[in-house]
């Protein structure tokens, strides 16, 4: 036999890597674990089992957390928190660096215990999983130690509360408590139910690293558990990831409760193959797309759309290259494929391949050996699917992949986009031009040219649409856990629905004509044909404006919806725009501060509208200095962090300061290319609907603004309802800022609600402040490697 032929045929030896160590650290807790509260191991009354995947076999049984375990983590997290922030940054970044350099140590240990619990590949627990958690701390000690002098004005939210799945157990659990440590605030976490041991001892890590306790608490336990601790009243924060499902959950049940949520959720990312691809880089990428930890990635290159004139090669070339994969021991140091978590997902897999091929799809598993016993599933593929079937829609969360065709770039981004998910793309072609054009144009929150699931701490990740909102990692991963510290200071709303008057009192002087809706750049009549009167702050009506209804609001999105154009045009030109409102505002202001003497009491009405042109001023400058960034990650390339706009939002704005609230919130969320549909202050709204004469002599295209009128709650609601509203602007009271939030959790659409506090618009931070660039941007990462 020559060599060659030795090299084709020789068979694999095992290489499997000891666990001796990792079953006697199990050994000395005797398989046993309660939580981690307040510095210490607790016991617990009941326990649930966590058992390898690969082979059943128990490895330890866990606490469930209760009621009662919940509390105590909460309360031993609020007394930690304040000493935890005032010790400072530096101080903080010690122990950050501290539990790093710790991870480091502990890496093998770490990592094959992760491997037995959670039945992923050793080769990616240990080279992938583990080292990203060390780098995650590091990153975050270096935002501790920066704090003071990169968030100015901001302090921590306080107890976070973080509940995490069971796909990267530890490097979930890093990136949530990194920057929420780095950050000052303390966290309650609760790890997933399958996947509960590498957090038990990081729990030990941070015992060694002197931690205060309190600082770090990990409940374990089901899904209950982890619904004590994001409704739990003493949780400021709450962080989660996981299925959208969850995540809708969450939504609706921290509603009005104050806390500041992110959800990263599902997903089913695209992976797009151009003609003129690298075909075999690409196939090799797609191994790692959705073969990576056996499919249960959310960010899994799930979606295959391949260009048709070379569907077949590249299918030929993936049938060759799924016949190499091996699946096995996840032990074993040469093995792609190891276990899939539990039985109760392989079979969800099965059964969403099963309802798949009976849709249509063309079923290829490659004739590989496979283990004996254990949760093993094969590499699979479903081909000739259409964008429209479930399994092209629906995540399997498995080494599943779907293909479909595509015969232009438009095709490949309509497809892509065809989902109501929205976390990753990658993007293959050595067309630069061609990649860096469709990149934006992609609805995720990261792509990837020609690569695929690379991840830093420096770079943010997180998803658009269902794939939740929030970001994880880099500068915008820490604002996160922070907020602006003027929100402590903040005085309840009151209430001024100003319908109360008697509609028979005779019409003031400064009455002339009933205001209209302002719908796509046209004056509009309401739905409905009612009026709503108005009236002065002595109870005599100053005019009428229209009664808008749900019919209303949707007219509004769809005229948002049709000047989406807006998003393209230069971000020059939109300030060009802002300034010609600016003004035209000017002009009117005598008109504009009479408006506002007729409604309200105010006496500084011109000042109101002076500094109202000035906040148009504002944002016309930010409007093309929004600037992006160049995240310092380690790969040979960039990763370029852009601000996109949201899309459509929809503005209720507040009844203080009628004119300046409405313009401080418009005018951002237009500079930076969003279109809004915005419901004036109900109890004073005759000034920011005179504003169209304003806006149709200042070519504003239109549909970008939309004005409708009446019941602010009411037609928020249908705004929160709405699948083609992207974001929720509420700054009302405290029960419409709870309706908003619930109510946006059908398309999880992010959400910025005053809770009922009232700001003082008149000031830079509250009326101005970086708060409102965050929130009329979401950030897209663009993975750029270069390099023959
Ligand atoms: P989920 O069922 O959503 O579980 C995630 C975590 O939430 C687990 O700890 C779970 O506890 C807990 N949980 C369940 N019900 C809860 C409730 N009502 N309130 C609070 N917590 C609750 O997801 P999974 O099956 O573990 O993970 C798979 C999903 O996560 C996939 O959809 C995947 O795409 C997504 N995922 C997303 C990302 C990012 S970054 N976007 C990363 C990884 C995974 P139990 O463990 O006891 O069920």
């Amino acid at each position: 036999m020559d060599i060659m032929t030795a090299f084709k045929t020789m068979e694999y030896g095992p290489a499997p890597e000891s666990d001796a160590e990792a079953q006697a650290w199990l050994d000395t807790h005797n398989r046993s674990f309660g939580h981690f509260i307040d510095g210490a191991f607790t016991a617990t009354e009941t326990q649930f089992e966590t058992r390898n995947p690969a082979n059943g076999t128990l490895l330890a049984k866990v606490g469930s957390g209760s009621a009662a375990d919940v509390d105590a983590a909460v309360a031993a997290a609020r007394t930690a928190q304040p000493n935890w922030e005032k010790l400072g940054g530096p101080a903080r970044a010690r122990f950050l660096y501290a539990l790093a350099r710790l991870v480091q140590k502990n890496s093998r240990l770490l990592a094959v215990l992760e491997t037995l619990d959670n039945g992923k590949p050793i080769r990616e627990s240990r080279d992938i999983d583990i080292p990203l958690v060390a780098r995650h701390f590091y990153h975050h000690a270096g935002w501790a130690q920066l704090l003071e002098t990169e968030f100015p004005g901001h302090k921590a939210q306080g107890v976070a509360g973080q509940v995490i799945p069971w796909n990267f157990p530890l490097l979930m659990l890093s990136w949530k408590l990194a920057p929420a440590l780095a950050a000052g605030n303390t966290v309650v976490l609760k790890p997933a139910e399958y996947t509960p041991l590498t957090a038990m001892l990081f729990a030990e890590l941070c015992m060694q690293a002197g931690l205060p306790k309190g600082v770090v608490n990990i409940v374990n336990g089901q899904g209950e558990t982890g619904a004590l601790i994001s409704g739990h009243p003493g949780v400021n924060k709450v962080a989660f990831t996981g299925s959208t499902e969850v995540g809708r959950v969450i939504r609706r049940q921290t509603a009005g409760q104050g806390k500041k949520l992110t959800l990263e959720l599902g997903g089913k990312s695209p992976f797009i193959v151009f003609d003129d691809a690298d075909l075999d880089g690409a196939v090799e990428g797609l191994v790692d797309a959705i073969w990576f930890n056996q499919g249960q990635v959310c960010c899994a290159g799930s979606r295959l759309l391949v260009q048709e004139s070379v569907a077949d090669i590249v299918l030929a070339k993936i049938k060759a290259r799924m016949g190499k994969l091996r699946v096995g021991s996840p032990l074993d140091k040469s093995i792609d494929i190891g276990a899939i978590i539990d039985p109760v997902q392989r079979n969800q897999i099965a059964d969403r391949v099963a309802a798949g091929v009976a849709e249509g799809a063309i079923l290829f598993q490659p004739d590989i050996a496979m283990p004996e016993g254990g949760c093993f599933y094969p590499p699979t593929l479903l081909s000739g699917t259409e964008p429209a079937m479930t399994v092209a829609q629906e995540e399997i969360f498995g080494p599943v992949l779907v293909s479909m065709t595509f015969r232009t770039p438009a095709e490949a981004v309509q497809i892509a986009n065809n989902s109501r998910y929205g976390l990753a793309a990658s993007v293959w072609s050595e067309n630069i031009n061609l990649a860096l054009d469709i990149a934006p144009k992609l609805k995720a929150g990261i792509v990837w040219v020609n690569g695929t699931n690379m991840f830093d701490a420096a770079a943010g990740f997180g998803g658009y649409r269902e794939s939740g909102y929030g970001r994880e990692g880099g500068r915008e991963g820490m604002f996160e856990y922070l907020k602006p510290t003027y929100l402590d200071s903040l005085k309840p709303v009151k209430l001024m629905l100003n319908n109360d008057h008697d509609t028979k009192n005779a019409l003031s002087e400064t009455v002339d004509r009933t205001r209209k809706l302002y719908i796509g750049g046209k004056q509009t009549r309401p739905d409905g044909g009612y009026d709503r009167p108005v009236f002065g702050p002595k109870g005599a009506l100053v005019g009428q404006v229209g009664e808008g209804n749900r019919k209303d609001i949707r007219n509004a999105v769809e005229a948002a919806a049709n000047a989406s154009s807006w998003a393209g045009v230069s971000a020059h030109n939109r300030a060009q725009v802002l300034y010609y409102i600016a003004e035209n505002l000017s002009q009117r202001a005598d008109s504009f501060a009479s408006v506002l003497k007729s409604m309200t009491s105010a006496r500084n009405a011109e000042a109101e509208v002076e500094a109202s042109i000035d906040r148009l001023f504002h944002w016309a400058a930010w409007a093309d200095k929004l600037d992006g960034a160049v995240h310092n990650v380690p790969i040979r390339g960039v990763a370029l962090a852009m601000n996109e706009p949201m899309g459509t939002i929809g503005i209720a704005a507040p009844d203080e300061a009628p004119l300046l609230g409405f313009i401080a919130l418009i005018a951002p969320a237009i500079a930076f290319g969003n279109r809004v549909v915005a419901l004036p202050s109900q109890a004073h709204p005759l000034a920011a609907l005179d504003l169209y004469q304003v806006l149709e002599t200042s070519d504003l295209p239109a549909g970008v603004v939309n004005i409708v009128t009446g019941d602010r709650n009411a037609l928020a609601k249908t705004l929160a309802e709405h699948a083609n509203v992207d974001a929720l602007w509420f700054f009302g009271d405290a029960e419409g800022s709870k309706m908003a939030e619930a109510s946006s959790a059908g398309n999880l659409k992010r959400t910025w609600v005053s809770d009922g506090m009232a700001r003082d618009w008149f000031d830079a931070d509250q009326g101005a402040g970086g708060d409102f660039r965050r929130q009329a941007t979401q950030v897209k990462n663009i993975w750029v490697p270069y390099g023959e």
